[in-house]
Order: structure tokens, then sequence, then C-alpha cells
């Protein structure tokens, strides 16, 4: 992979309303498009995922942009690969920040498939040609949930979350679960309990939800084990997997029945592949996990919610779920309940120049 360019491209651009979790709200999204290209004029995308403040993971834009710009360009510029996957072990030298190495690493996975002119989806071992689609409901009014579960299941979506606290639990569940007693529904805690919240927790088994998603701290693998033995609910833990070894750890201590796999989180395509293989040998099922993204993002999660393991609908909502324009052309939709796995080359989807120009707020490019 001869690498000629590497621009980076931050970008911003509002929700279509705000998403709320107890940890704040998110009403405008900043992100990092990369596109690299190589000597025959070949482009890969990729996006960063991490926020403009620390929230969510340690990472932020600006920790993103100095580690790509300082760090990770410079290594690469240093250390030619042939594959992506050698540029995700090149990245081992650099503790964590595994937004920022997603991103670069996401886009040399889309140059790489594109220059076979082959699907990323297939290049990565995927084979389903369509994804189960499912999306989140973040507000802190029942109201407002419940208008928008109406309007998702009406657009298909197959599976609703919600987001809960122990402000907004049991009373907020049982009123969806009143108007909807069928829905495919789970609840995600953002780490927002404690084992002394445990009987709140435990009341929760009465709505037969498919999982609770993080429920005990972000970095707690040992007290959601004590927490699984209690509940009959599956755990399934997000913030908690950041690596391989993270999952393999909280699968041997049963600290989860299920893993949300996100790309970012995890520090790249090669690393959630080896997590959602070891899965699959271990019976786990695990499901794509979403980052408010855009169409980038959204479209690498495509392609690894294609493999195999991938049995549960993730957070892989249509592009107008956030967004008035998204910056891919064609946007992604949801029809049916269910994405379609582009068939072209990569991601399978373009840039759209028009847009990401409108939304854009700086831009560098690195020779390498
Ligand atoms: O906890 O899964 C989460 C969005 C941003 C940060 C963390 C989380 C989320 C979501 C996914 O809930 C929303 C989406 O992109 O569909
Ligand atoms: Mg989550």
């Amino acid at each position: 992979m001869t690498i000629a360019s590497v621009e980076l491209n931050v970008i911003q651009m509002p929700l279509k309303e705000p998403f709320l979790t107890h940890l704040g709200a998110v009403t405008d999204r900043e992100g990092i498009i990369i596109r690299i290209t190589n000597s025959d004029g070949v482009t890969g995308f990729g996006e960063g995922v991490a926020f403009s403040t620390p929230w969510y993971t340690e990472e932020t834009v600006k920790t993103s942009l100095h580690m790509l710009t300082d760090i990770l360009i410079p290594l690469l510029k240093k250390n030619p690969i042939n594959h992506p996957q050698e540029a995700s072990l090149l990245f081992r030298s650099i503790r964590r920040n595994n937004m920022a190495k997603a991103a670069l690493e996401t886009a040399l996975w889309d140059l790489f498939a594109k220059s076979y002119s082959q699907p990323l989806a297939k290049t990565l071992g995927g084979t389903s040609p369509l994804i189960p689609s499912g999306v989140v409901v973040a507000t802190d009014s029942t109201k407002n949930a419940l208008q928008q579960i109406e309007q998702y299941l009406e657009a298909g979506y197959q599976r609703i979350k919600v987001k809960i606290n122990p402000r907004q639990d049991y009373s907020f569940l049982s009123e969806i679960c009143s108007v909807y007693p069928d829905l495919a529904i789970m609840a995600d805690a953002n780490s927002a309990y404690t084992l002394k919240d445990i009987d709140r927790i435990k009341a929760l088994d009465d709505f037969n939800l498919l999982m609770i998603e993080q429920p005990l701290g972000f970095d707690d693998i040992l007290e959601h084990a004590m927490l699984q033995k209690e509940i009959k609910t599956p755990i399934c833990l997000d913030e908690s997997i950041v690596s391989f070894e993270d999952a393999r750890k909280a699968i041997e201590f049963g600290s989860c029945q299920v893993i949300n796999i996100k790309v970012g989180r995890v520090g790249g395509l090669y690393e959630a592949k080896r997590i959602h293989d070891y899965c699959l040998e271990k019976g786990i099922p695990v499901w794509c996990g979403g980052m408010i993204e855009f169409g980038i993002s959204r479209a690498h999660n495509i392609a690894l919610a294609s493999l195999p393991g991938f049995t549960i609908p993730g957070d892989i909502s249509a592009s107008n779920r956030f967004w008035e324009e998204d910056i891919i052309t064609p946007e992604v939709t949801v029809e049916n309940g269910f994405v379609k796995v582009p068939s072209g080359p990569g991601i399978g989807f373009e840039i759209n120049e028009k847009r990401l120009q409108e939304v854009l707020l700086s831009k560098e490019t690195f020779a390498l």
C-alpha cells in the first residue's frame, strides 16, 4: 500500500434533535473525516468518532487530531505497510487512543478493499447481504420517547434501545411496554448505577428486556460479573470493552452475555473482527454499536455487521436518524427494517463533496 497523502477534515453538524443521556446532551457533532490517497490515486475514507468532550471515553476531537498529526501519521510514514492489519499491529506501540487509531486504520481498510475492487464487507469476511437495523431513543421525557418510538417503528426499525438512569427507569419502561407489549426493547444505562442500586436493577427483570447495556462502572468488569449472577436480564457491555483482551476477560468472568462492538472504541476493524471471532467461538452474540456518527463510520459499521456473529440488530440506523443531510452519497437508508450491504468497492458509498464543504471547520493535508 503506497500512501501518497492523508487529509484530515474536521467537520461539525447539528443533530436534528438533542441526544440526551444522564451524562449530558449532544446537540452538535464534531468529527474527523480522513481521506487517504495512494500512488494510483485511489482514495479510502475513515472517520474519527471521538466527541468534542471526554464524556463517553477519554478521547476528544483535539486529542485525536494530536495523535493523528504528531504520532500515527508519522508512524505510518516511517513504516510502509502491505495490509491494514499491519497498521493495527504497528499502532500497538501507542497506548490506547483507540478512536484516533481507528480513524486511520478504517481509511486504510477502505483503500485496501478499493485497490482490489472488492466490497469492504467481503474483504472482512462478511456474508450477510442485509443488516437488521435498530435505533436509539435518547430523551428525558416519556411523551417524547413514545412519539419517537412510534415514528421509528413506522420507519421499520426492528429493535428500540432507550437510555435509562435511576431517575428514569421502572415507570418509564413500564409505560413504554404497556403501549408496545411486543416491542423488542433494550435499555442502555451508560454506567448510571452502582451495586447499591441492585434492587432497582433487579426490578427491571419484569420487562423481559433483550438486555441491559453497561449498567455499572465504565471500566468495572468485576461488579458486572457480580450483578449478572443476581439478575435474569442479560448484561451487554459497551464502555468496558476497549480491546480483545477486555472481551476475553469479561467473558471469562461472566461479566456479560452480549457484547456491543464499536470499531472506534476498540481501535479499528482488525481488533473489532478479533473480538467478533472470539465471541462467535464462545457463543456470545454481538451487535454493532453506534457513535452518533456520520456516513463514513456508518458505512464501516455496515461492512463489519455483515460478519456472521452479528446476530442482533445493532445501533445501525439511517443517515436521517441524526442528520438533515449526511456527508455520503447515497445516504444510508433502512428498508423493511434492514440496511443493504453495498456491493461496490470498499465501503460502497461516495463522499458528498458539497456537503463536506458546507460543514467543514478545518482541513490539513500530509504528504507521505
Ligand atoms: O452508549 O451506545 C452508547 C452514542 C454515543 C455514545 C455512546 C452511545 C451512543 C448510542 C448510540 O447510544 C447512538 C447511535 O449512534 O445510534
Ligand atoms: Mg452504550
